[in-house]
């Protein structure tokens, strides 16, 4: 049956092997099943610029998602908070297109928006405030003219400040805003939601001015691979537990 996969915050590093190993399953096993694969941010720990491409671990990631891309499925990335200095080169290397957040997409005639989710934790006013900054575009093209190696040792500080940030932080302040999901639902015609960032796998029912809107909010990688698998009339979640894949 024709259907797309949706995914994110896979968070890939080197220092999470087991992670790598769960993408290049998927990748190879499970993606190429499906006529679209959509990565809804945070495919990466960090990406600290498109001239990090060379590097084998990258290679290795870009290579999968090329060879996916042709088999025949469609590949899209989307930025996340962690990985939004994406690029050109980094969605070429992937044979991927780069999708702006948020996007519209008819989903087997559904209409469906997608979204990392992180624009929608509008109560977390100290992240929206780097989130602006860093989003800017001036500010970026600065911060890309830097020696790699030196954002890289920058974006290890601002990692260890969000963390030691984050233990201060509540629950709820760091979940969307409903209002803030709301507000979005509305301004695009009361759409199905699919979004990320959050890490916490669910299907949201949104009741406004007459209208049920679905949200499912995507699941993290740290514990096993899964997706959302939309088809036509069908939407559910699929899981892949390590047990069900060779180690090599
Ligand atoms: O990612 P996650 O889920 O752990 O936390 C996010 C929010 N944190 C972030 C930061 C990213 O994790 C790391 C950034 C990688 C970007 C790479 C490129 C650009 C680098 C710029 C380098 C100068 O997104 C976290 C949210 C959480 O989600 C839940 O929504 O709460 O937000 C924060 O914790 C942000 C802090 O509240 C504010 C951070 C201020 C940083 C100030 C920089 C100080 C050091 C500067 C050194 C140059
Ligand atoms: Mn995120």
């Amino acid at each position: 049956m024709p259907h797309s996969l949706f995914i994110s915050d896979l968070h890939l590093s080197m220092l999470t092997p087991q992670t790598t190993r769960r993408f290049h399953y998927f990748i190879r096993h499970i993606a190429p099943q499906a006529e679209a694969v959509y990565i809804l941010g945070d495919l990466f720990e960090y990406w600290a610029g498109d001239d990090d491409l060379d590097s084998p671990f990258h290679v290795e990631i870009t290579a999968a998602l090329s060879k996916l891309s042709s088999l025949g499925a469609k590949v899209y990335i989307m930025h996340g908070n962690r990985d939004f200095l994406m690029n050109k080169h980094l969605a070429d290397a992937c044979k991927a297109e780069l999708l702006i957040d948020p996007i519209m997409l008819d989903l087997y005639g559904t209409p469906t928006l997608l979204t990392h989710g992180d624009a929608l934790c509008t109560d977390d006013t100290a992240y929206q405030a780097f989130r602006q900054q860093v989003r800017n575009t001036t500010w970026q093209n600065k911060f890309l003219e830097l020696p790699l190696a030196q954002r890289k040792a920058q974006i290890e500080q601002v990692r260890a400040k969000s963390e030691s940030e984050k233990q201060n932080k509540s629950m709820s302040i760091m979940d969307v805003n409903l209002q803030a999901v709301n507000e979005l639902l509305i301004e695009n015609n009361f759409p199905q939601l699919i979004h990320g960032h959050t890490h916490r796998p669910a299907h949201h029912l949104h009741h406004i001015e007459g209208h049920t809107c679905d949200r499912w909010v995507l699941g993290d990688w740290d514990k096993h691979a899964n997706a959302l698998h939309c088809e036509v009339d069908k939407t559910i979640w699929a899981t892949f537990p390590d047990e069900s894949f060779p180690e090599n």
